[in-house]
């Protein structure tokens, strides 16, 4: 037997980058606990992170090649794969030209080291415009916003959680999701001593969440009217005298717009709107003026819906013109050691955005990419231009994007379609071919995005615990062949630990020792301190000033309307998410230890609604929307608010075909077969999934009718 041992690393499910202290034997994983020893996370785990063995030891996870064939999936050598691959993409850009291929990659792109370096080359190589993301199913309008006001898609700010006395949280719910766009693992605790130290935390939310249940206060909003109480935040600190953009007076522009914008969004104005009474508005902007340091925080819930960019752009505005901008306690900017911007950023770079559009819809491309809600379309319409071919790398996206069950039909259609993923699952089900990599403990790890989202400047580098198989391969190895057969332009390193040890050198860290070497004999992390301010020096408008009334925002507040929201007849009520902390999106369902216990893929609908509907609780209820409908049992809580339901995504596994065992014992119902593609912010093209009209009904009733 060989001897226990434990290894320190950290766990890549979630923004999170929790500390973990592994006790293994031989290639046996024996206990996940958190590392206590991690200056980041002091310990903290959830119950994901156990998790990662289950992914591991998965029967059902993937280590070679394989092939779709009339006898069904077969085997491949990697090198026959690869070659496979190539000549079948090649040939479908022979027949149709180069667009006829697109990609989409995942959300697990993020939270793999291998993929982000050695990722973007291969999707270079295939030379196509119809690139997709995750992202515009997700964080979309908090890019578009730093790109138009401080000069690039990364320069996101972060609530300084740790300092602020005062927090506003709008569509977040950090107790479950452990934190996004700010990486603060034990989040849970960092915000509970804001209220210790005499703070507040206020949630705003058309759902009692998780959070909101242990925060200082709670205020049901109705879904996607954020944006009239952010302009009357905005408005009150105006009015009040209490504008003030402290160091950064002399390098903004854009003030006389705002005050020009927000002076008819007082809260008297917007209170029907948003479902909030006006002195609760005033009263939560007076608190935000009074806090010596305050900070408003707004995630998923304001990111996906009718009106993304314009609440991300607000939620910047707001902290600004409070003085609560690049100041400690109010949103921050993070220095990190692995600093892309600095590396790869260009000052005064025009902002990549609407340089191309979708053929379909005509929607604007982001980054180089298009909006996922047109993703479906594009393979399902014929003529010039039409996606013939797919490549899908680490995603899930007839779970994950909006009307996914359009996309499942579409991925049907094609003439091939490769999958670089671990699992069999909705969508790598029509996959010709794929590709697994290694993945979890298998892979040495370095977040290159999430240091640079948190609350604190950290570094921490995680070696390989378990040696892949030889019949495995890493993802950049995988890139790198495919690359290559593609004729692309290959990456000046041979694994990702070299790019690494090259970006620690370059950074501001290195004079004080940080480095691979370093790195690597503090397995538990290294403590960078607090964030720092750093404007306008870290600024990347070509001006290096901070732009705060956009022309695009103040245009697309054409859009708005405080007219009550004119009820749809047929689809009256208004579908939200919601997640769990035993799920991770769509993936994480195959293991038992997450998915047992009682049926979680319910629709939470509020008594009196229930009530109205003649439903019971437990009850299966019918949901129908523009596109489609599904039966879903129904649990009556008064945590959602009277005229909203909502229905976790990730959910779905009962489709024909798929390889999850254990996730087909659990299958819910897919979210995404009742949002709709056509509900997008018409800003920045990403999806609405909160908002959604629907209409339910008694099953009882819909047999009878
Ligand atoms: N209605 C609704 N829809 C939503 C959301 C919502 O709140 N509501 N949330 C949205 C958000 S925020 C996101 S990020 C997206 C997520 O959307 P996706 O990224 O499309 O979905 P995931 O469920 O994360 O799927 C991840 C895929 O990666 C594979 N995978 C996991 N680890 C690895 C690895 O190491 N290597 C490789 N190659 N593959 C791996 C898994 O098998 C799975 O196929 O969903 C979005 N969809
Ligand atoms: N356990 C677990 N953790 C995860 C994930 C997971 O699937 N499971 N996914 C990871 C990913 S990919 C991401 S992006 C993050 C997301 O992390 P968060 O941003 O915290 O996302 P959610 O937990 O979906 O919280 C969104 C909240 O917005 C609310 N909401 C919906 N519509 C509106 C609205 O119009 N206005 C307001 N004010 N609120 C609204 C919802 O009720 C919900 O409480 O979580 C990550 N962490
Ligand atoms: S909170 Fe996120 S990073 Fe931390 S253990 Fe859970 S899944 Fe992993
Ligand atoms: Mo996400």
């Amino acid at each position: 037997m060989p001897d226990q041992q434990i290894h320190y690393r950290t766990c890549n499910l979630c923004e999170a980058m929790c500390g973990l202290e592994i006790t293994y034997q031989g290639k046996e994983v024996l206990t996940i606990k958190g590392d206590k020893a991690d200056p980041f996370s002091r310990g903290h785990i959830c119950p994901k992170a156990v998790a990662l063995k289950d992914v591991y030891e998965d029967p059902d996870r993937l280590k070679v090649p394989i092939r779709k064939t009339a006898n069904g999936w077969e085997e491949m050598e990697w090198e026959e794969a690869f070659d496979y691959v190539a000549e079948r993409i090649k040939e479908v850009q022979d027949k149709y030209g180069e667009q006829a291929v697109g990609v989409y990659q995942g959300n697990p792109n993020v939270h793999n080291f291998g993929t982000m370096v050695f990722g973007p080359n291969f999707v270079r190589s295939l030379k196509t415009k119809n690139r997709f993301s995750a992202t515009s199913a997700d964080q979309l309008p908090h890019h578009f916003a730093g790109q138009q006001m401080f000069g690039h898609a990364m320069l996101l700010p972060i609530p300084d959680i740790d300092h602020t006395d005062y927090l506003i949280i709008l569509g977040g719910n950090p107790l479950v999701s452990n934190g996004s766009i700010m990486t603060a693992p034990d989040v849970g605790k960092r915000l509970r001593a804001i209220s210790q130290r005499g703070g507040k935390v206020v949630v705003l939310d058309p759902r009692r969440t998780e959070t909101a249940d242990k925060m200082d206060e709670h205020h049901f909003i109705y879904p996607e009217s954020d944006v009239y109480f952010l302009l009357a935040m905005i408005h009150v600190v105006i009015a009040e005298g209490k504008l003030e953009l402290g160091h950064l007076a002399a390098h903004t522009d854009g003030l006389e717009d705002i005050k020009a914008l927000v002076a008819n969004y007082s809260p008297e104005q917007v209170a029907q709107r948003t479902g909030m009474e006006a002195a609760t508005i005033r009263q939560i902007a007076l608190e935000f003026c009074q806090a010596e340091k305050a900070v408003c925080y707004g995630r998923l819930g304001v990111s996906t819906q009718l009106y993304g960019g314009l609440c991300q752009w607000l939620v910047n505005v707001l902290n600004a013109v409070s003085g609560n901008l690049d100041v400690s306690g109010g949103a921050m900017f993070t220095a990190p050691a692995f600093d892309q911007i600095k590396m790869l950023g260009k000052k005064g770079k025009a902002p990549s955005f609407n340089r191309w559009q979708s053929r379909v819809r005509g929607l604007p491309e982001f980054g180089g990419e298009l909006p996922v809600a047109a993703l479906a379309e594009e393979i399902l319409t014929p003529g010039e231009g039409q996606i013939k071919a797919m490549v899908t790398i680490a995603g899930n996206p007839v779970l994950s994007i909006p009307n996914g069950k359009e996309l499942d039909k579409g991925l049907e259609e094609l003439e091939f379609m490769l999958s670089i993923d671990i699992y069999l699952n909705e969508t790598t089900r029509h996959a010709d071919v794929i590709l697994p990599a290694t993945t979890g403990l298998e892979v040495a790890h370095y977040d290159v995005v999430f240091h640079a989202l948190a609350i604190r400047n950290t570094s921490k580098y995680s070696e390989v615990l378990f040696e892949k198989e030889d019949r495995q391969r890493h993802d950049y190895q995988i890139f790198s062949a495919l690359t290559e057969r593609m004729g692309g332009k290959a990456v000046p390193a041979a694994n990702p630990e070299q790019v690494l040890a090259f970006s620690l050198g370059q950074s501001g860290y290195a004079k004080d020792g940080l480095s691979l070497q370093a790195l690597k004999d503090n397995p538990h992390g290294v403590d960078l301190g607090p964030l720092q301010s750093c404007m306008p020096d870290r600024l990347m408008t070509g001006d290096s000033r901070i732009q705060l009334a956009p022309d695009c925002f103040l245009e697309d507040c054409k859009r708005l309307s405080l007219v009550e929201y004119q009820e749809q007849t047929q689809f009256p009520m208004r579908l939200i998410g919601r997640r769990h902390l035993r799920s991770n999106n769509s993936w994480m369902h195959n293991s038992h230890r997450l998915v047992k216990g009682r049926d979680r893929c319910t629709m939470l609908l509020h008594p009196a609604d229930g009530e109205r509907l003649g439903i019971q609780d437990g009850e299966l209820a019918k949901v129908s929307s523009r596109v489609g409908e599904l039966e879903i049992k129904a649990e009556l809580s008064d945590e959602i608010m009277p005229g909203v339901i909502s229905i976790p995504h990730g959910w779905g596994h009962n489709r024909q075909g798929i390889g999850l065992r254990v996730a087909a014992e659990h299958p819910g119902q897919s979210l995404n077969d009742l949002t709709d593609e056509h509900r997008i912010d018409l800003l920045t093209g990403n999806a609405a999934f909160n908002g959604v009209p629907v209409k339910v009904e008694a099953v009882a009733a819909t047999v009878s009718a």
